[in-house]
């Protein structure tokens, strides 16, 4: 019997449209080739970057000889979980405060995203989740796998390169009561839009009133704006309203644990917002504050139980270096300083090399606004380019990015700036 014809009859699956990229970008000789596809942080020499402060954290976790390689809890390690929860919802949230917060550490975004829609499709009794129009690539296949229905609602306007807000309003708006939100906490992925402050109060407002539920992406704070705190706003302010609220964080770009794979997923449940004295005030009596205190934290706990169960049987429970990494980082408020300030110089070369791309554009005389180049926030930049330009460049000048013309300025550097310059230049005039 030939042992290899029970598979014989399988097609060949196409490469992931963002990965693929850089398996195409391995196999290319030339000496001038550029991977613009993957959001991979590089430094000014092209170089994948390791923090120092995560190099430290490493060292102090080698020479720690009381660490061991024990098998984590189901739900991972408990303080990178509250340390986690903190850094999202901020070190002062009530819902932290009132035990309203089941956290459990993830297989890194991805790992967490899934996690929460395995939980909502069994225990949710909406199925629907809404993603934005276009989205990182993954999505719709996290969710649909996890079992819910993907639709989505209109977020970016290519004619503005901005955020169609209203498009974004009327589609929620019609969404059924209840259905899930998945909402970019900052820096959408691909697009480089986000919503101003003013602009994500209308959409929790609007959200809230329907009782939809919001389930954040958070892969990039401390990308958008270089701080930690502002990036995580649009989440803090769904959490202060006291409803629930679902967010999985991604550990990979914002410390550059990539290959780690340390997220985490924290499930806020709904509360009370306002002081104890004022509730007391409205319900009467202090034992009924403290009963429905101990209710929320009760579910809390429930929720935490059905999480393991989800995780048991995927990958029965989580590794520990990553999460060990981020946890020494996090509760050492000296490491915690130095990694924001490694972060923010993260952001600020990503920022600069808007501007030179703007600039050698603009001194090329490349036709066409782009403005955007400098406008749009974060690791990406959605520059219009379609997919006949995107295969020109890559045919010509090696340059490597996904087929929706999305590049990653974090791959770029002062020198090879003017190449892709040069290279988009062409593809405009030629093929515009
Ligand atoms: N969510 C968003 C919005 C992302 O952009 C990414 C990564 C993830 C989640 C998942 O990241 P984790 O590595 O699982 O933490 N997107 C990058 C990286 C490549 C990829 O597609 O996974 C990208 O280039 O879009």
């Amino acid at each position: 019997m030939d042992p290899g014809s029970v598979f014989a009859s399988l097609v060949q699956a196409p490469e992931d449209p963002i990965l693929g990229v850089t398996v195409a970008y391995n196999k290319d000789p030339s000496p001038n080739k550029l991977n613009l596809g993957v959001g991979a942080y590089r430094t000014e020499e092209g170089k994948p970057l390791v923090l120092d402060v995560v190099r430290r954290a490493e060292q102090l976790l080698v020479n720690d000889q009381s660490r061991v390689k024990e098998y984590l809890p189901i739900v991972g390690l408990a303080d990178f979980n509250k340390l986690s929860a903190k850094l999202i919802f901020g070190a002062d949230s009530p819902a932290i405060q009132a035990n309203r917060v089941a956290t459990v550490q993830g297989l890194s975004g991805t790992g967490s995203l899934r996690v929460g829609a395995e939980f909502l499709a069994r225990h949710y009794h909406q199925l629907t989740i809404y993603i934005p129009q276009p989205t990182w690539g993954n999505h719709p296949k996290v969710f649909t796998l996890a079992g819910l229905s993907v639709k989505t609602y209109r977020y970016y306007d290519p004619a503005t390169r901005g955020l169609n807000f209203q498009g974004l309003l009327e589609d929620l708006g019609a969404a059924p009561s209840g259905a899930i939100v998945l909402l970019h906490a900052c820096a959408h992925n691909p697009t480089g839009v986000d919503p101003t402050l003013e602009q994500w109060e209308q959409i929790r407002q609007l959200m809230r009133s329907k009782g939809l539920l919001p389930f954040f992406d958070s892969a990039y704070q401390g990308f958008a704006s270089g701080s930690l705190d502002a990036d995580a706003q649009p989440v803090r302010m769904f959490v202060a309203d006291g409803g629930e609220c679902l967010a999985a964080q991604s550990y990979a770009k914002n410390m550059g644990l990539y290959g780690e794979r340390v997220g985490a997923l924290s499930i806020s449940d709904a509360g009370i917002t306002a002081s104890k004295e004022v509730i007391i005030n409205i319900a009467g009596s202090s034992k009924e504050v403290d009963d429905f205190v101990c209710k929320t934290a009760d579910v809390a706990s429930k929720v935490e139980s059905q999480l393991k169960l989800v995780i048991r049987p995927m990958y029965s429970n989580p590794p520990i270096h990553g999460a060990s990494i981020v946890a020494t980082i996090l509760k050492d408020s000296k490491m915690y300083d130095e990694w924001t300030v490694e972060l923010k110089a993260m952001a600020d070369r990503i920022i600069s090399m808007r501007k030179q791309l703007f600039d050698a554009l603009s001194a090329r005389g490349t036709p066409g606004d782009w403005s955007h180049i400098i406008k749009q926030i974060g690791m990406f930049t959605f520059t219009g380019l379609n997919g006949e330009q995107v295969a020109f460049m890559t045919k010509e000048y090696h340059i490597y990015m996904t087929s929706d013309g999305r590049i990653s300025m974090a791959g770029l550097s002062s020198k090879t700036v003017p190449h892709l310059a040069d290279a988009i230049h062409a593809a405009v005039t030629r093929m515009g």
